[in-house]
């Protein structure tokens, strides 16, 4: 009986502190998109866990702006970074780039960065083309999105 009622509190205890760890803690339920740099200050580079990036920094909704900031290839900057799209869940767990849709190439990530609109409400699998899926499946450059409608007020 006491082991019962130990486990219930253990569980009551795990269940409210996952629902306080899922909390959002962003304010992004603006009425306005917003303009996200992937990586923030570490921008798209290899070895970030992008994965975790998105968890951490998303939602992501309708119409908000990902800023993908990375050098152009240089002598200094021999294995450069792209932006490509994956076509479905399988080749974006496999970092398969062979059906892959280029979204900013090479030379694209310069300056203030390449700009993607997220305008279709449909998941969204990018991944890095350096090294032929080196970077997204060494360097961890992958992430997924699925766009959320704002909520309007
Ligand atoms: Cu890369």
């Amino acid at each position: 009986m006491w082991a019962i009622s130990m486990a219930s509190r253990q569980y009551g205890f795990n269940n409210t502190d996952w629902s306080y760890k899922r909390r959002p803690c962003r304010q992004n339920s603006t009425a306005t998109p917003n303009k996200i740099v992937v990586g923030g200050s570490q921008n798209w580079t290899f070895g970030i866990n992008y994965a975790d990036w998105a968890l951490k920094n998303g939602p992501f909704y309708f119409n908000d702006t990902l800023v993908f900031k990375y050098d152009p290839p240089s002598d200094t900057n021999t294995h450069p970074h792209s932006v490509y799209l994956l076509p479905n869940l399988w080749s974006f767990l496999k970092c398969d780039l062979s059906r892959a849709k280029l979204v900013a190439s090479e030379t694209q990530g310069g300056g203030d960065g390449f700009k993607f609109v997220l305008k279709s409400w449909q998941p969204h699998y990018f991944a890095c083309g350096g090294g032929a899926g080196f970077h997204c499946n060494n360097g961890t450059m992958k992430f997924f999105v699925m766009p959320m409608f704002r909520r309007r007020y």
